[in-house]
């Protein structure tokens, strides 16, 4: 019964009337596209089906000429900048020692006081959600120069969509972001992950696919859980992890995991395939924080719950 109501899109709908002014952000889109929506409708990838892909985006220059006219790429170290100049080719970029010592600490020490003071909990067994809304420092750490240089890899003005802290190593099973934050046109969205420590293979590092980022964007019609006009899809999401296991498979990708230094940052694409490796040494934390950047340029939605995304 409850998981009944919890797919039943008039339920939240009713939530989003609420919400116009978290909610507009679609509307200019929703009409410059022909598509009778309101703020608070459900959508998803279906709605997009007969569009073409790239539909209602403005022309943007190459990424060379974005990056160079980006003040924050200029100031990078040259390694830094060959990794984002190959952005599009590797579908992400490492930026090594981005952060320096002292604006981790104070993170970590901002996390600390957030937790201690109840302002956040853990949600979703092992995430610190949105500690960015009650935090000015950890703000800034998302706001300053990367979603610069995030905008500047999309294209398009970017907004700070969402933080996830991490004590532990997240374990989660490989996935695209663009199944949980989606957009139209597809790829309207990237990441900014940051470690707050060294990470060994023993807490639990980053993996990812290098290059998955061609793969199809798989959503939900690619497993079976697009739904009805009244409710959303009934499959269990470890069956979207199985199917995208299998995808990796097929595509013969090899895995890299990522060994980063305290401060170092690893940006990826809307739909580069990556996960977290097992945290076997309990013992150890693994502290890390990840910004997750919407463009303003695209629809911006939830593909696994058809929702509209709820900005700021
Ligand atoms: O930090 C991790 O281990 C993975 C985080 C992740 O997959 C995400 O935020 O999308």
């Amino acid at each position: 019964m409850f998981s009944l109501l919890r797919r039943l899109k008039l339920s939240y709908s009713l939530y989003n009337v609420f919400q116009r002014r978290k909610l507009a952000h679609n509307l200019p889109l929703y009409q410059r596209l022909g598509l009778s929506k309101r703020y608070f409708s459900p959508i998803s990838s279906r709605d997009f089906a007969n569009l073409p892909p790239t539909a209602g985006l403005p022309p943007v220059p190459t990424l060379a000429e974005r990056l160079a006219r980006c003040a924050a790429f200029k100031d990078l170290p040259v390694a830094s900048q060959a990794s984002l100049l190959a952005f599009e080719d590797n579908g992400f970029a490492v930026l090594s020692g981005f952060f320096g010592t002292e604006a981790v600490d104070a993170i970590n020490q901002e996390l600390t006081r957030l937790v201690a003071s109840q302002q956040i909990a853990l949600r979703y067994r092992n995430k610190f959600m949105f500690a960015f809304r009650q935090s000015v420092r950890i703000r800034e750490a998302g706001e300053g120069h990367l979603r610069t240089l995030i905008a500047a890899l999309l294209g398009h003005e970017a907004t700070l969509f969402q933080s996830i802290n991490f004590l532990m190593g997240s374990e989660q099973r490989t996935h695209s972001d663009s199944i949980h934050m989606s957009t139209f046109p597809l790829g309207g969205m990237a990441a900014a992950w940051v470690a707050l420590e060294d990470i060994t293979p023993h807490n639990g590092p980053l993996h990812y696919y290098p290059g998955s980022h061609k793969l199809p964007y798989y959503l939900n019609a690619d497993y079976a859980n697009e739904g009805t006009t009244w409710l959303t899809g009934d499959k269990e999401y470890t069956e979207y992890e199985t199917t995208i296991a299998r995808k990796i498979v097929e595509a013969g990708i090899e895995k890299q995991v990522f060994l980063a230094r305290k401060g170092d940052v690893f940006i990826w694409h809307a739909n580069l395939m990556h996960g977290g490796e097992p945290h076997h040494d309990k013992a150890q934390t693994r502290k890390s924080m990840v910004f997750h950047y919407f463009s303003r340029a695209h629809i911006c939605y939830h593909e696994i719950t058809q929702r509209p995304a709820l900005m700021g």
